[in-house]
């Protein structure tokens, strides 16, 4: 069951959804589409990395893990994407979404781990042209930024290698990951059973980014042999949810 953290004063008073999350982040993407699917009214407040607004005392004090998205609802803030999304399904049930599936749990915790590695090659291939930091402002993030380990993660891309076998060992679990995926979609319709569900919606935005990834290092991942994972991507990539939550936030190179 997703845990849902203390009350922030600010965030008492605010009623209703409200979802802090950034552009290209695909751990928001997931929790947008998400909302788009049970066509929920919900308050947006945008968080850009490039100006820091992760590094708020604020945004620090609604989340010290100083990342996106949280939603905060009636009061109750919740982090982690794939957590959100099983809360949204048990306060929103309606529309019905998929529930039967008998490996929606070992997805969703595959999301989780391989959120590290989508990461990484996220940034070393996607974003390397954007590194965030030069070195006079990186102490300054250092620290404002309370989650140590994003510290580490960001003193390392800025400044150091990633060395290729930490590349080839990150491809190779997406990889491992994405004929986990195919194995299920040869079993059930959908990753949540006879319905698209939140482990559909959790893996929609990890198939986008695996496609991208891809497409900047032809066959990082192999992913052409997987049939069933593709037309399964077809069908929740043509979704009005996918264009809303996931495409209508990227830049335009990136759609
Ligand atoms: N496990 C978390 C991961 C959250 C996460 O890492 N969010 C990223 C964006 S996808 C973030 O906010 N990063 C901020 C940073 O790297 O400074 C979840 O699923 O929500």
């Amino acid at each position: 069951m997703p845990r849902v953290l203390k009350n922030i004063e600010d965030i008492d008073s605010m009623s209703g959804l409200h979802l802090y999350h950034a552009t290209v982040s695909n751990c928001s993407q997931r929790v947008r589409i998400m909302l788009e699917e049970k066509e929920l009214n919900w308050e947006s407040h945008l968080i850009d990395f490039a100006k820091s607004e992760q590094l708020t005392e604020k945004f620090q004090s609604i989340n010290p893990a100083g990342v996106v998205p949280v939603l905060a609802h009636n009061g109750a803030i919740i982090t982690e994407s794939n957590d959100i999304l099983e809360y949204i399904e048990q306060e929103f049930p309606s529309p019905q979404m998929g529930k039967d599936g008998q490996y929606i749990r070992s997805l969703l915790d595959l999301s989780n781990a391989v959120q590290a590695d989508v990461k990484l090659l996220t940034f070393e291939l996607i974003l390397n042209k954007m590194r965030p930091f030069e070195a006079k402002n990186f102490e300054d993030y250092a620290k404002r930024q309370g989650n140590k380990s994003l510290v580490e993660f960001h003193r390392k891309f800025a400044f150091d290698q990633v060395s290729e076998a930490e590349i080839s060992n990150a491809a190779d679990s997406l990889s491992k990951a994405a004929i986990y995926v195919d194995t299920v979609l040869q079993k059930e319709e959908w990753l949540s059973g006879k319905a698209m569900g939140v482990a559909d919606i959790s893996w929609v935005v990890n198939g986008h980014r695996f496609y991208a990834l891809n497409a900047t290092m032809p066959n990082l991942l192999g992913m052409e042999p997987l049939t069933n994972f593709k037309n399964w991507f077809k069908n929740m990539s043509s979704r009005k949810s996918f264009k809303r939550g996931l495409l209508d936030y990227l830049p335009h190179m990136m759609r």
